[in-house]
């Protein structure tokens, strides 16, 4: 079967159930760069951007980040892939053309901050994950991170390829500003509280460890715009058999492909420097304060998400839709939105959470998604403080006790010392902690000193709360139970 590239479009035209570009793919230029080629930008940004091009030219030029995989299989397809929804009311599979660069970000020899550096980029967008900002609790750039340390330290030496997201934005927006200062506009996508203001922070923070950075700085406040943004779809990575279903589909091999559910939201705080795609057209809420959509996306939405991996990889669940059917995690999951997140929110004007919680109940139940346990529950330490524990805080504060909240953070504390499910399988779950708290495996048999192991790990818990003795208790009494 032949691999899916511009040459072919022609013939996949005659094929019935298959939407593709209605453009001339060659024809549009590159006006967005972003960072972090993964499935999710695929399945959304890239989808609301070519939605909203309007026959100008926001053709993006996307970087792998970590692994060059994306790029490597995206590159001989021109860029094209598919985008395949399933679940209720999907939409036929969709032909994707408005990525028009799909580059190596490790060995690329055009560099991330050399494209963003060119005056035809107005916009950057990422999607990096919540780990990959290197922010400490207060999310501020973690400078003693060795990698942000060598990127600051090597930041002018010629050759030099930026590790980390802050040295690349760095290094992008000092390029700019010495060839002609065009106005920019970066745009974070990741599950981070307000992650322009994050992002705008972390770029602040590097620019402190160089020695002209308060000139770069200062450029930067009256040149570029870091908008907050909110993105909901859920995309599971796509697995070889997500491929063969796409190639019988479109009738030609796309190693680019994704599969998500037919649900998707943006909505973007109204702040830019420059000129933007028309995401509007697609759907997207351009707004002046996203942060009521993204306390409720947080913490209702992710929040359960985590608790119904975390509780589900235990109990043996490979799939989020698996787990969902056991009535116990389902009702956690239910009580946890309902019962510890709600009474902390403050809804956007129209939202009603009792519906938004049953919504997104349906949207885990999916069970054409294939979305697994061990994907959700993956970095739980970087996820856990951002999804949870503003609940927990918000909670203890009203005096009222987060049990839902708790029990999702203790199913976290026991995947990772544990390291197995219910019947002694063991779970594969990165977490860039998970060296860190490899002890807590040998404290298993004593709950109390097992919780207070994780507690004392600064990175995820501030004070305040590991000495709170309701959290402390409601963590013990999980891990007991979890154990049993
Ligand atoms: C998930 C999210 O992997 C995870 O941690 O909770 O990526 C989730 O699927 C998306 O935020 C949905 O918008």
């Amino acid at each position: 079967m032949s691999r899916l590239n511009r040459a072919l479009l022609a013939r996949l035209a005659e094929r019935d159930g298959l939407r593709l570009p209605d453009y001339d793919t060659a024809d549009v230029g590159t006006g967005v760069v972003h960072l972090g080629l993964g499935a999710f930008h695929r399945a959304h940004q890239a989808v609301y951007t070519e939605d909203g091009l309007r026959g100008e030219d926001w053709g993006i030029c996307a970087y792998t980040q970590r692994s060059d995989a994306a790029a490597r299989a995206l590159a001989p397809q021109d860029g094209l892939y598919t985008v395949v929804e399933r679940g209720a009311q999907s939409a036929p599979p969709r032909v994707v053309g408005v990525l028009r660069e799909a580059r190596c970000g490790v060995s690329d020899p055009v560099t991330a901050p050399e494209r963003i550096a060119d005056p035809a980029i107005r916009v950057v967008t990422l999607t990096v994950t919540e780990r990959g900002y290197r922010l400490t609790p207060s999310r501020r750039l973690d400078v003693r991170d060795p990698l942000v340390a060598r990127d600051a330290a090597l930041f002018d030496a010629p050759g030099h390829r930026h590790r980390t997201v802050a040295g690349q934005l760095a290094a992008a927006l000092h390029l700019r500003r010495v060839r002609g200062g065009a106005p920019l506009t970066v745009v974070p996508c990741d599950n981070v509280p307000g992650n322009g203001r994050v992002v705008r922070a972390v770029v602040d923070d590097f620019c402190a460890l160089l020695p002209h950075g308060a000139a770069l700085s200062e450029w930067i406040d009256g040149h570029v715009a870091f908008p907050s943004t909110v993105v909901d779809r859920i995309v599971p990575a796509a697995t070889p058999a997500d491929r063969r279903e796409t190639a019988r589909r479109i009738g030609a091999d796309d190693l680019g492909t994704v599969v998500c559910e037919p649900y998707r939201q943006w909505v973007v705080e109204d702040s830019f420097a420059a000129p933007r795609p028309h995401w509007e057209d697609a759907g997207a809420t351009l707004t002046d304060d996203v942060h009521p959509y993204e306390a409720v996306k947080l913490r209702m939405l992710n929040a359960a998400h985590s608790l119904v991996a975390c509780t589900g990889a235990l109990a043996g669940h490979p799939t989020i839709a698996a787990a969902l059917d056991d009535p116990r995690i389902a009702e956690a999951a239910r009580q946890l939105m309902a019962c510890d997140a709600a009474p902390s929110l403050r809804a956007p004007h129209g939202l009603d959470l009792t519906v938004y919680q049953e919504t997104v109940l349906d949207r885990f139940r999916n069970p054409a998604l294939g979305h697994t346990t061990a994907q959700v529950a993956t970095d739980g330490s970087v996820k856990i403080p951002i999804r949870l524990l503003g609940t927990v805080e918000d909670r203890l504060a009203a005096g009222a006790e987060p049990h839902w909240a708790a029990l999702a953070v203790a199913a976290w504390m026991v995947l990772i010392g544990r390291g197995t499910d219910r019947q002694g399988r063991p779970l594969s779950v990165p977490d860039p902690l998970a060296g860190q708290l490899a002890g807590s495996g040998a404290l298993l048999g004593n709950p109390a000193a097992f919780v207070g192991h994780f507690l004392a790990e600064r990175a995820v818990f501030p004070a305040h709360l590991a000495d709170d003795p309701v959290l402390r208790r409601l963590l013990i009494t999980h891990v007991r139970d979890l154990l049993r």
